[in-house]
């Protein structure tokens, strides 16, 4: 199964290659090579992993030296250093047009020099304007036809939020845990590592006849079409856009299965070398002793690490950014949990735009164990969501003082999402802030600023005194909107300098900071604050994606502002001041 599936890649990629080289005119005998031994490898009936050990690429029609020594490359590496060359070369949305149905090197080049596009957007634009038709060769069936192929591409392209994926994956496994004979099912993947966003959603499972399992699986309501089905795997789409491959293993592989296909394909790669290392050759079957040839079975995903010498790694950190080396060295994070989290910051009441009064979501936030709730309602530059006008802050400032005295169990703060204005200013004056316990500042107008005016605005927010957090930093919304142009290292340095917080906004379509960031964040020795941005109480329950974000972000406990008690949150507002 997982043979064909390198096969596949290979074949791609030297496809991609060919495509690439008669993009960039290069050597006819070259690119004829680069797609011959692609259609030869796509039709091998042979691993072409077991080939490469056997040292008989060269047996492959069309596969001559210089390609055996790509595809070695590729199988050590996971990357050839040619292809990746050829694609830096190549503007990146060039490289994508490639990959529309339809479209080949001549035609993209076509398109490129006489209508100068150069990214699918620009070729959807020019194909409505009907200016396609009019070049050589081209014409309004064509045209139309590209439309359709940027269509269904987009579809198939788009990766999934998290959060869309989730209510299908614990159908999924909640379907199958009723199926008889089932022993375990999870989902593998990027879902597990709790990326952001999901490609595919892979499901694993261990059964005693896998074929009644997968005709139970392509049976499922969800399923909308079987794109491939056998003895042990299925591939399908859910829900319109989703593909979910379900693979049945024996069980005593169950281990290595789930440790590979978690992945990522970049940690597995390391772990195969350092097992190596270590005299085992780690596989998806089995780790195999070099010494004496013998196979040893896993029950558990944590024994699979421990013999190649390594404490577990939890899955959010394999992504070979540094988990293997900090493993080694006995320094991995102890990473925060949604059960760290004490308080939720960042909630929008019916004061702003929010579905809810006070009280009803301070019941909400105790009953999810939370010792404090802030609600930082929007300030009045943000019209559409009824930002509170100053003479009614003095009103909200009392209406939290008796939800106070008439609630048990949790406090209320009193906390305000400050615009932060186009000229960098903030949309309140100073003696209101500084009757506010949580005061976030966020940008919301003129996020396409340049890179120097966004960073000044962000950087003169932090420099008020009375800002406890700086909201939603990138303005990202995934699928969406880009990020604001920023000096990002710039922002950390004014974060640490002044000491304000940077949040990770849970909201499974922002999570912003990001992983990436969080971590740089970190580092830097800057807090991070996880708030919900709830605008109701069922999205006080968002708080989790956040956590997924600080987990793949490496953050513990001590980075997050509001893992602290009441107590120390106040005091830790108050020495910043
Ligand atoms: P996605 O679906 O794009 O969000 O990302 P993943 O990580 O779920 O990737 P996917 O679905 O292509 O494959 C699932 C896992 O299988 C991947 O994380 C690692 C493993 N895997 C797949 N292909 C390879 C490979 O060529 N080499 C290695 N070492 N592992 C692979
Ligand atoms: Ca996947
Ligand atoms: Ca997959
Ligand atoms: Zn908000």
């Amino acid at each position: 199964m997982i043979d064909s599936a390198k096969n596949r890649e290979i074949a791609l990629i030297l496809y991609q290659m060919a495509e690439l080289l008669e993009l960039h005119d290069q050597n006819r005998f070259k690119i004829i090579a680069y797609s011959k031994a692609a259609r030869a490898i796509e039709s091998l009936n042979e691993d072409i992993e077991k080939l490469c050990r056997e040292r008989k690429l060269q047996s492959i029609p069309g596969v001559g030296k210089a390609i055996a020594e790509k595809i070695e490359e590729y199988l050590r590496t996971g990357k050839i250093k040619s292809h990746q060359e050829l694609l830096l070369q190549t503007p990146p949305g060039l490289a994508e047009l490639l990959q529309i149905s339809g479209l080949g090197p001549k035609t993209v080049s076509l398109l490129h020099e006489k209508l100068n596009i150069t990214n699918l957007d620009e070729l959807e634009r020019a194909a409505r304007e009907h200016r396609i038709r009019r070049l050589p060769r081209m014409g309004e069936v064509r045209e139309k036809n590209i439309l359709k192929s940027i269509e269904r591409y987009r579809k198939r392209s788009g990766r999934i939020l998290y959060s869309n994926a989730e209510p299908i994956v614990n159908e999924i496994l909640a379907y199958l845990g009723r199926i008889e004979g089932l022993e375990h099912a999870t989902a593998a993947g990027s879902y597990r590592r709790r990326k952001e966003t999901v490609g595919d959603v892979d499901i694993l499972a261990t059964a005693e006849r896998p074929e009644e399992i997968v005709a139970a699986f392509v049976r499922m309501p969800l399923v909308e079409e079987v794109l491939a089905k056998g003895p042990t795997k299925a591939s399908v789409i859910m829900n319109d856009t989703i593909q979910v491959d379900l693979r049945i293993v024996e069980h005593r592989s169950y281990a290595t299965v789930l440790q590979y296909f978690t992945g990522s394909k970049e940690h597995n790669v390391r772990m195969r070398q350092l097992a190596l290392d270590r005299g085992y050759s780690l596989s998806e079957y089995s780790l195999t002793r070099l010494a004496d040839g013998q196979e040893l079975f896993f029950d558990r995903e944590e024994d699979i690490y421990l013999t190649v010498g390594l404490p577990y790694i939890p899955p959010e950190l394999r992504e070979d950014r540094g988990e293997i080396e900090a493993a080694l060295e006995g320094r991995l994070p102890k990473l925060v949990e949604e059960k760290d989290i004490r308080g939720d910051l960042h909630v929008h009441s019916d004061w702003s735009d929010g579905r809810g009064s006070i009280i009803e979501l301070a019941h909400a936030a105790r009953a999810l164990g939370y010792e404090y709730i802030a609600f930082s309602d929007h300030s009045p530059s943000v019209g559409i969501a009824g930002g509170i006008v100053i003479e009614r802050m003095e009103e909200k400032i009392k209406a939290v003082a008796e939800a106070n005295e008439s609630l048990d169990g949790i406090t209320v703060l009193m906390g305000a999402e400050v615009d932060i204005k186009a000229d960098g200013s903030l949309d309140y004056p100073d003696d209101i802030l500084q009757r506010i316990d949580i005061v976030i500042a966020s940008v919301h107008m003129a996020q396409q600023q340049n890179e120097r005016a966004i960073t000044g605005r962000l950087i003169s927010a932090m420099e008020n005194e009375n800002v406890d957090i700086i909201g939603h930093p990138t303005g990202r919304i995934i699928n969406q909107r880009e990020p604001s142009a920023m000096d990002f290292a710039a922002v950390l340095e004014a974060a640490a300098r002044t000491g304000t917080a940077l949040e990770i906004n849970a909201h499974p379509s922002r999570l912003d900071l990001n992983d990436v960031n969080a971590r740089r964040a970190k580092e830097m020795g800057v807090l991070m604050c996880i708030n919900s941005d709830a605008h109701d109480a069922a999205q006080l329950l968002n708080m989790k994606y956040g956590v997924n974000v600080a987990r793949r972000a490496w953050l513990e406990k001590k980075d997050i502002l509001n893992s602290m008690s009441l107590p120390a949150l106040l005091r830790s507002l108050k020495e910043r001041h």
